[in-house]
């Protein structure tokens, strides 16, 4: 039998890794199709049909056809769908959505593109990337302040806030960002890793298609 989900994108991608995580920590074996996005793919007529806005991740749910995009978006799709990771309440389902836009605005940019200048795939001015690095130091006071004496940043357990904040964080070495002022990130770091699911992209994501396990 086939798995329910297919899932479109690059390993490089931050935003295809966050899908792929989720789908990890659910324990939901997928499909994976690889996007070369240096060939254009992504601007196919084909995949266009598929996501509106040229880019990756994709995830299609064969269970009803649908097709999405976004990676904040799925990432409530999957919570609201497999009942994992969602928040107990509506006021933790209301925090897990501020805390998806804050790190799309206030983290995520600042790491992923750091890390892609880091890697060689992008480059910066260096004020630029000065401007990053005080972005990035900014958020993630923000988050560690937020996390002393929490476990989680919603409630009681894991949810998809945690699973896309970590999916910037894990990658925060390949940006050379020192996370050690920041004791309860890297608590709760370890926290993340020592869940079942919690892999890198190099461990699941390869750079080629690849079937369900
Ligand atoms: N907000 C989107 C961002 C997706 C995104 O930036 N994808 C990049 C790869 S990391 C992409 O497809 N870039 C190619 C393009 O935008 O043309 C999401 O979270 O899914």
């Amino acid at each position: 039998m086939s798995a329910r989900f297919e899932l479109h994108g690059i390993a490089l991608s931050g935003p295809t890794y966050k899908v792929g995580l989720t789908l990890s920590f659910a324990g939901e074996a997928f499909d994976y199709v690889h996007v070369p996005l240096r060939e254009g793919a992504h601007k196919q007529p084909a995949y266009l049909a598929k996501q509106r806005f040229g880019q990756v991740p994709l995830l299609i749910d064969r269970n009803n056809g649908r097709h999405l995009c976004q990676s904040a978006a799925i990432l409530e799709y999957l919570a609201d769908t497999l009942g994992r990771f969602g928040g107990a309440t509506l006021e933790e389902r209301l925090q897990i959505r501020e805390w998806l836009y804050w790190d799309f605005d206030r983290l995520a940019p600042s790491v992923y593109r750091t890390r892609s200048a880091k890697r060689g795939f992008r480059q910066f001015a260096p004020e630029v990337l000065e401007m990053y690095a005080a972005e990035a130091a900014a958020a993630l006071k923000v988050l560690d302040d937020h996390l002393a004496g929490r476990s989680w940043i919603v409630g009681e357990g894991v949810t998809i806030a945690d699973i896309d904040v970590f999916g910037v964080l894990a990658l925060a070495g390949e940006a050379e960002i020192d996370l050690s002022p920041y004791a309860h990130v890297g608590a709760w770091l370890k926290r993340m890793e020592a869940l079942p699911g919690a892999k890198l992209p190099q461990n699941f994501l390869p750079m080629e298609s690849k079937a369900a396990a």
